[in-house]
């Protein structure tokens, strides 16, 4: 089997690929261990940029998140026994955020891929991505009892965190950035109204809480706990308990509960591997980086990240033009890092850390209050938030 790219992974980052080559006349081919049912229903990511928005809507896949997504213009910050607003359409007039599933831009571009006659093979497993430092990668896999190889000018490793495409560059070419936090999240759906129009990040000395949705009738729910904390350990009125402490703290709020639709804990960490590229292997997504879930950047990191390698492969298949390709990881990098360092910040502000003494709590109640009320604070975290315009990304030159 041969195509121009091979894509393992069938996450947003694998399947938008596919669709904006499709889109730019690129042929590829997506290589996904899991199933359909799978990768459509695990809950992830919620909150999309207005680039990621864009995206989307530019390349025809928008129509049911238009419809069905949540277009908020602000978030609060919950503290000290009061919320605050941050106001996105005084502070980033123009840009909102849009509360649409993962899995619900999963299905709309496993659905466009295939109405498109895309080729997406589900149970692809034993991937193993070869020859990505000459001219003649390929990736062999087993499915259906048999192997397979699947020949292409280039290889995407579109495959998370945890994939094989990053593992496959040489020992010594990658540096990787890590940092762990002493924490994990306990993520909840529920089939509940949301108690809130907007989404509320607590922070409170019992741990920090978030409160977000799906949908008019689904809420989504995170609780700081232990990083090694034992699921069974949260039975549901636990769970609505503690919700219940650390957002209940405004006069007069109060929250809904419901039936738990599911529930799961997962580490938070910080991760770059620098650089993306090595040869003809392009690593993008959760693949190349990731951040803790507080400042919502992952999915959106993803998406950008594969508008920046179709550009670079459209140069090169339509001029022959290796400029972009060659300025991949570093044009990809400058987001990366903004998103990092935001996401951490993000991180240490509102969390609860064991290890902090009585100054480094004064630090962080200082600095809650000053994001509060300076405009110039507020509007640093709401324009990242919201996402760095395109201003940010220009491609940068190789070097
Ligand atoms: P994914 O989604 O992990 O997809 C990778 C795909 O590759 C497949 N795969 C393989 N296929 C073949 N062979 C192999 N050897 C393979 N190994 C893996 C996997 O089955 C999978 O289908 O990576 P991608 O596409 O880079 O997308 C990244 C996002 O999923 C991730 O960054 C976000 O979910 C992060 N994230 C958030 N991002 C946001 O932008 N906004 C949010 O509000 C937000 N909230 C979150 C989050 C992540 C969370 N968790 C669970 C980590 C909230 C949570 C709780
Ligand atoms: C979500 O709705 O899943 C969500 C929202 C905001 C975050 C992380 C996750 O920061």
């Amino acid at each position: 089997m041969r195509t121009q790219v091979a894509i393992v992974g069938a996450g947003p980052a694998g399947l938008l690929l596919s669709h904006l080559l499709h889109q730019a006349g690129i042929e590829s081919v997506v290589l996904e261990a899991r199933s359909r049912d799978y990768v459509e229903h695990r809950v992830r990511a919620g909150v999309l940029e207005q680039g990621t928005v864009d995206t989307l809507i530019s390349a025809g896949v928008g129509e049911r998140m238009l419809r069905e997504g949540l277009v908020h213009h602000g978030i609060e910050l919950r503290f000290g026994g009061a919320g605050h607003r941050i106001a996105f359409e005084k502070l980033v007039p123009g840009r909102a955020i849009t509360v649409y599933g993962q899995q619900e831009v999963v299905k709309d571009l496993i659905a466009a891929r295939l109405a498109a006659g895309g080729q997406i093979l589900f149970g692809a497993t034993d991937v193993v991505p070869e020859g990505f430092d000459g001219l003649h990668p390929r990736v062999s896999f087993a499915r259906d009892g048999e192997r397979g190889v699947l020949e292409a000018d280039f290889i995407a490793g579109c495959d998370g965190f945890h994939g094989v495409c990053r593992d496959a560059i040489p020992a010594g070419v990658l540096t990787f950035f890590d940092k762990e936090y002493p924490f994990g999240w306990l993520g909840v759906l529920a089939a509940v109204a949301p108690s809130a129009e907007e989404l509320i990040y607590a922070s409170n000395p019992r741990g920090f809480a978030l409160h977000s949705m799906r949908s008019p009738k689904v809420s989504r729910f995170y609780l700081q706990v232990a990083p090694d904390e034992d699921i069974a350990n949260w039975p549901d009125d636990r769970i609505w308990d503690e919700l219940a402490a650390r957002l209940e703290t405004v006069p007069g709020w109060s929250l809904s509960t419901g039936p738990v639709m599911e529930k799961g804990i997962t580490p938070m960490r910080s991760f770059v591997a620098e650089p993306m590229q090595f040869g003809r292997l392009f690593l993008a997504g959760d693949a190349a980086h990731i951040v803790p879930p507080t400042g919502a950047k992952g999915l959106n990191l993803a998406a950008f990240d594969v508008t920046v390698l179709t550009e670079a492969l459209t140069a090169w298949y339509s001029a022959g033009d290796s400029a972009l390709l060659d300025g991949y990881s570093q044009t990809c990098l400058r987001r990366v890092w903004r998103a990092q360092h935001f996401s951490w910040w993000m991180t240490t502000l509102l969390h609860s850390f064991g290890s902090y003494d009585a100054y480094d709590r004064r630090l962080q109640e200082s600095y809650l209050d000053y994001v509060c009320t300076s405009e110039a604070a507020s509007t640093s975290l709401a324009e990242n938030y919201v996402g760095l315009g395109r201003y940010h990304v220009q491609p940068q030159p190789a070097g």
